[in-house]
């Protein structure tokens, strides 16, 4: 399906982050580690990818946009945003050499080899996910999830499993790259909820592994 959005590249061009192809910072300038607990972190890197509108434009014109359901209160309902997905083993299309040249540094910086890339679009403010851990903690301890975020700012929220009160907030949007690792997956939540204030669109664009870090074990899938 095509994805209508009303977005305005100009709202970032002119920015460091705007025009041009996308470029990865390699020298990761301005990342900072956020320790959640002794287990589980998460790294932000302000404007890591220049070129983040090029990018939305190119994903927002050619990627294959889905409407995925979610299971509530024991129906299928629309989920709220549209997602779009690339792995090296279906049969979902080369990834493209845009998102490959995300993958090839993050690959060498966290030593996992990303090879499944999912991107979302969180159209307007009601688009949104819940809190939630990644599904591959089923069957990594520790998997390493990285986000690129294109076009307009969210609040993304960390809050520990089992509990109530969000300890930690990101707003990541127009280049930015949040990366969760350790037990982050399985020990945290986190969010992008919704929100009744004005907001251009967004897209994450996250960056996944199917195989276990070196020395890391996998789980049986339950
Ligand atoms: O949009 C984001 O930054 C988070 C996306 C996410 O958590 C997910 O798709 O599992």
């Amino acid at each position: 399906m095509r994805a209508e959005v009303n977005w305005q590249p100009s709202l970032f061009d002119g920015s460091q982050f705007g025009a041009g192809e996308p470029r990865p910072d390699l020298e990761y300038a301005g990342l900072r580690r956020i320790e959640l607990d002794a287990d589980s972190w998460v790294d932000y890197c302000p404007g890591w990818l220049g070129g983040a509108d090029a990018l939305f434009a190119e994903l927002a014109a050619d990627a294959r946009w889905q409407q995925r359901t979610v299971r509530m209160w024991e129906r299928e309902l629309p989920e709220p945003r549209l997602t779009a997905g690339w792995s090296v083993d279906r049969e979902d299309g080369d990834l493209p050499v845009s998102l490959s040249a995300l993958c090839t540094p993050l690959s060498q910086r966290y030593g996992v080899d990303f090879d499944r890339v999912w991107v979302n679009l969180y159209r307007d403010g009601s688009d949104s996910v819940a809190w939630h851990g990644d599904r591959n903690r089923h069957v990594m301890t520790r998997p390493v999830v990285a986000t690129v975020s294109l076009g307009a700012r969210r609040r993304f929220l960390l809050r520990k499993r089992g509990t109530t009160k969000a300890l930690h907030e990101l707003h990541p949007g127009e280049g930015d790259l949040v990366v969760m690792g350790g037990a982050c997956q399985s020990d945290w939540e986190h969010t992008v909820p919704k929100t009744t204030k004005p907001v251009a669109p967004r897209m994450s664009v996250t960056i996944r592994h199917s195989q276990p870090a070196p020395g890391e074990r996998r789980l049986q899938r339950t």
